[in-house]
């Protein structure tokens, strides 16, 4: 189906057909589909735009990535659907490594994901290897590459699941996370939490980077609470 750009819900009959055509391709699992159906209910509350906790976060979050030493870019079947593109634009802006993660095993949608990847134009995709684990998960998201997520010391890593968010920050990693779920666990165990629609987010989080490196380093951390973060995008949400 063409969706017209005049209809009011554009965005979100455009964002759903993409995470569609991400099943076709095998890239999204069936199982995104009921986690984008989450994700759209919380932007519905906010009234579908950025706000100024996002905002904040995101600041806090491109200064994080350039001041990484090993920052790594974690992707899954949703965001790679979503925001592909903009994903290879930040691992080349960081610069920084893309890694595929899957939390729904599959052989075959990893394979896929690579080939994506690379299609989209990102030059190299690190893939999980069975050497590698991060202890304190027992799904397939253990599973690491040596030169990525295992020695990273700052992941981002969006739309995440609350037992790998908790296990990463165990191992010791900065974790950046984008949730549009303040009250999950991801949300209150990651380093950052960026609440608001990846779609929107990602674009700004290139923005971001790309004006702090025209003035370039040292990158000055800014005061940032995610705890206040979270309560505001709360208070939002309620109001
Ligand atoms: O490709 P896989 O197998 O790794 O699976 C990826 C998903 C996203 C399905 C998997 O990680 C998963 O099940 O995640 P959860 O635990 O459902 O968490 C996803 C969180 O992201 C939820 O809190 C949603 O509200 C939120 N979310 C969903 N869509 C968006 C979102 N947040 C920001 N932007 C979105 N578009």
């Amino acid at each position: 189906m063409k969706i017209p750009k005049s209809h009011p819900r554009y965005v979100m009959l455009s964002t759903q057909q993409k995470l569609v055509r991400g099943v076709e391709k095998g890239i999204t699992s069936l199982e995104g589909l009921m986690a984008h159906g989450r994700g759209e209910s919380f932007d519905y509350l906010l009234g579908e735009k950025t706000h100024d906790f996002a905002l904040k976060a995101i600041d806090a979050a491109a200064r994080l990535l350039l001041k990484a030493k090993h920052p790594i870019i974690s992707v899954n079947g949703n965001v790679l659907a979503l925001v592909g593109k903009e994903l290879i634009q930040l691992s080349k802006a960081i610069p920084a490594p893309l890694e595929v993660n899957i939390f729904h095993t599959s052989k075959k949608r990893e394979s896929a994901m690579k080939k994506e990847l690379l299609h989209l134009g990102a030059s190299q995709v690190l893939m999980p290897s069975r050497q590698f684990t991060i202890s304190g998960i027992d799904h397939n998201r253990k599973y690491v590459h040596k030169e990525g997520i295992y020695k990273a010391d700052v992941v981002f890593v969006p739309l995440e699941d609350g037992d790998r968010c908790q296990a990463l920050v165990k191992n010791k990693k900065k974790v950046i996370t984008v949730d549009l779920n303040p009250k999950s666990r991801t949300s209150k165990t990651a380093t950052i939490t960026i609440v608001d629609n990846i779609v929107r987010c990602m674009v700004l989080l290139l923005v971001e980077i790309k004006r702090l490196k025209k003035k370039g380093p040292p990158y000055a951390t800014m005061k940032y609470n995610n705890g206040m973060a979270l309560l505001a995008a709360e208070k939002r949400l309620r109001s």
